[in-house]
């Protein structure tokens, strides 16, 4: 059984021009004249904000409805410890389970990886399984952070649901808790315990935001949203799952940037 762990996690961000977008003029023949970049900027960041529930002011509940660990539970020192030695004791975990697998990683090699007690790891997550949803959690509250990163950004729907990916494809190649989440989510049959639902949080957010970008007439003629998007999320976890077996993910930005970019010249109005 091969050992890779010991990667951790950065947050991608992005940057980019916005498209311009053609608006009905009495005047001109074909009723059209090109809308200027701020004004589309504005219509896209106010369609993006509506995709993503960002800078509605009231947080409506978007998608990855979990929330990071914090590892500063307030004043007092003595829970800032136990929240940083959970956060210890989920990343070893997470890296064991990234290379072994659930079944062939027991609570023991999670103690040993971070010089403790079986005991004291029990203290923290009362079971195995407990430790696997925690981690499968963990993989899901990076996406709500990648979201804000590339929302702030004020691009188009469009353009906000490729960066999303791109940034997701970095996260798949440095964040031992994204690998170890998927890996896991994979192996849901052997895992006694709720996990969240898979691929459909990224199915609502991209359905989301290409829903804007047809309302904005961004979307190639029959694209429909919901189909495109769960077709984006077959093809990324398609991408990084042959990148993980043939190159351990080392390649996964390349390989999903080639697929990125033929699946959006698909999508994306001409
Ligand atoms: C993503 C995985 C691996 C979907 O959303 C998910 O559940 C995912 C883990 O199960 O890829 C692709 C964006």
């Amino acid at each position: 059984m091969t050992d890779r762990t010991g990667t951790t996690a950065p947050n991608p961000a992005p940057t980019a021009e916005e498209p311009t977008v053609a608006e009905p003029d009495p005047g001109s023949r074909s009723g059209t004249r090109a809308k200027t970049g701020a004004e589309s900027r504005a219509e896209s960041r106010a369609a993006t904000g509506a995709a993503t529930g960002a800078g509605t002011g009231a947080e409506r509940p978007g998608p990855f409805r979990v929330r990071p660990i914090a590892t500063r539970r307030g004043p007092d020192p003595k829970q800032d410890r136990a929240a940083r030695t959970r956060l210890l004791v989920l990343t070893a975990a997470a890296e064991l389970f990234t290379a072994r697998g659930f079944r062939h990683t027991s609570v023991q090699d999670v103690a040993d990886r971070v010089g403790m007690t079986k005991g004291a790891v029990y203290f923290h997550y009362p079971t195995k399984e407990a430790l696997a949803v925690a981690v499968v959690e963990q993989h899901y509250a990076r996406w709500p952070l990648l979201l804000a990163g590339v929302t702030a950004e004020g691009h188009g729907p469009l353009e906000t649901a490729e960066r999303l990916l791109a940034g997701a494809a970095l996260a798949f190649r440095e964040d031992v808790v994204v690998q170890a989440g998927t890996r896991l989510q994979v192996e849901r049959p052997q895992i006694d315990a709720e996990l969240p639902t898979p691929y459909v949080d990224w199915t609502e957010l991209l359905a989301g935001l290409l829903s804007r970008a047809e309302a904005l007439g961004e979307l190639r003629a029959g694209v429909r949203p919901r189909a495109a998007a769960r077709s984006l999320v077959a093809a990324f976890f398609g991408a990084q799952h042959v990148s993980d077996v043939l190159r351990e993910r080392a390649d996964i930005v390349e390989r999903w940037a080639e697929t990125s970019e033929l699946l959006f010249r698909a999508i994306r109005a001409e």
